[in-house]
């Protein structure tokens, strides 16, 4: 009989943190978005209210937002996380907002500490001459302070390549405030083009209330509209956005990963190309505008990565059939969101068994592109040094 095979190598991609400098930032603010210390209960853990639907003034402070606890900021506790769930790397990303709200003057400058301390705190866990090192292993998506000048984001995107341990960029959709189809950011996708930079796109800002019938029908389910359809909504916009504007076009070596899977664009991305091939606004058509020179099919399998944070098979067959294939289809669990809510402090979190369990189902028989999904991808994608 010949030996069971090795377990797979489970790399995480959508994996956050608030490292300690950022948490003392949010701290000290008191507008969205901001951590607040209860001071009636100093017990109780400070509160995390950074979407502008978690700031609801009828609402005591104390109770907006939700608890922002120590899996938020401590590297013990991701490591911790990993072990439960057999996870061998994570490769860590600052959480959302990033530095989005940061003055102009203190973004760059704020950036570079990030990055430094996420790439510092890499380099720490994986030192096998530490007494402490154990196999598990950490890399990171630096940030970009995308409200300084340009030619500050550029320069850091060049300097991050020096940092051993950082693999790509985590952003938003916002870029420099009007989107991310802002031909104000053609030097900034220069520079993450001939740095062959991976960009982890990630949304935020959700949807307006307003779609969705208002604060109050928004408060009355709390982060569920906000988060199950605002955030993948979010995405496929943006990245519809750059695609109709012939980002991809003139950038055609971008590599993005999106996060939970795309949002919907893996379902819609027929349509998309339905609604392009039927547009007279565009040249192809008899009108006046470009229009994307490529189909959205090949921007999705050459420019698009795709994570599998979607809890369920038919959202993750539709990323691997989108993808083009299961190389470009990478796991993810997006701890430190999502915990569950009893007391069992060593249960198995549910996002992490269900994004799991999506894997497994879609492909029961087809251990190699498991592996792949699971690892492989992106130790491939990110030179990850397993
Ligand atoms: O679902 C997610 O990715 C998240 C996230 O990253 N940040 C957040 O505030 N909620 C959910
Ligand atoms: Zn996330």
């Amino acid at each position: 009989m010949p030996p069971p095979p090795d377990p797979p190598l489970v790399v995480d991609i959508h994996t956050h943190m608030y490292p300690p400098s950022y948490i003392k930032l949010l701290s000290s603010r008191t507008t969205v978005p901001y951590i607040y210390q209860p001071t009636e209960t100093p017990d109780s853990d400070p509160r995390l209210i950074i979407l502008a639907s978690d700031d609801d003034p009828s609402r005591p402070k104390s109770s907006r937002g939700r608890p922002v606890d120590s899996t938020y900021s401590s590297f013990d506790q991701k490591r911790a996380f990993m072990r439960r769930h057999g996870i061998s790397c994570s490769v860590i990303s600052l959480a959302n907002p990033w530095l989005d709200f940061l003055d102009p003057d203190t973004a760059l400058k704020t950036a570079q500490d990030i990055n430094d301390d996420l790439d510092g705190a890499c380099a720490e866990n994986n030192n096998t001459d530490s007494p402490s090192h154990d196999a598990l292993k950490l890399y990171a998506f630096g940030c970009l302070p995308l409200s300084a000048p340009a030619k500050d984001i550029v320069s850091e995107i060049h300097r991050l390549k020096s940092l051993r341990h950082v693999t790509g960029v985590i952003m938003g959709t916002t870029g420099l405030g009007k989107g991310l189809d802002d031909p104000a950011l053609d030097d900034v996708y220069a520079a993450l083009s001939s740095t062959a930079t991976l960009v982890f796109l990630h949304p935020h800002y959700g949807l307006p209330d307003s779609a969705f019938g208002g604060p109050e029908v928004v408060a009355k389910s709390g982060h569920v509209l906000p988060l199950a359809l605002g955030f993948p909504l979010e995405t496929t916009i943006a990245v519809s956005r750059m695609y109709l504007s012939g980002v991809f076009d003139r950038h055609p070596q971008l590599q993005f990963l999106l996060a939970h899977s795309g949002g919907t664009l893996p379902f819609l991305a027929g349509r998309i190309e339905s609604c392009v091939a039927h547009e007279r606004e565009f040249v192809a058509n008899g009108g006046h505008r470009q229009g994307p020179q490529r189909s959205i099919w090949d921007v999705l399998h050459t420019n698009i990565y795709l994570d599998a944070v979607i809890y369920g098979q038919p959202g993750l067959k539709a990323a691997i059939e989108a993808a083009g294939s299961v190389d470009r289809v990478m796991f993810g669990t997006d701890h430190p969101f999502f915990p569950p809510l009893g007391n069992d402090k060593e249960a198995k979190w549910l996002s992490v068994e269900s994004n799991k369990g999506a894997i497994d189902g879609c492909l029961p028989e087809d251990e190699a592109a498991k592996r792949k999904i699971l690892g492989g991808n992106a130790i491939r994608v990110l030179g990850l040094d397993l």
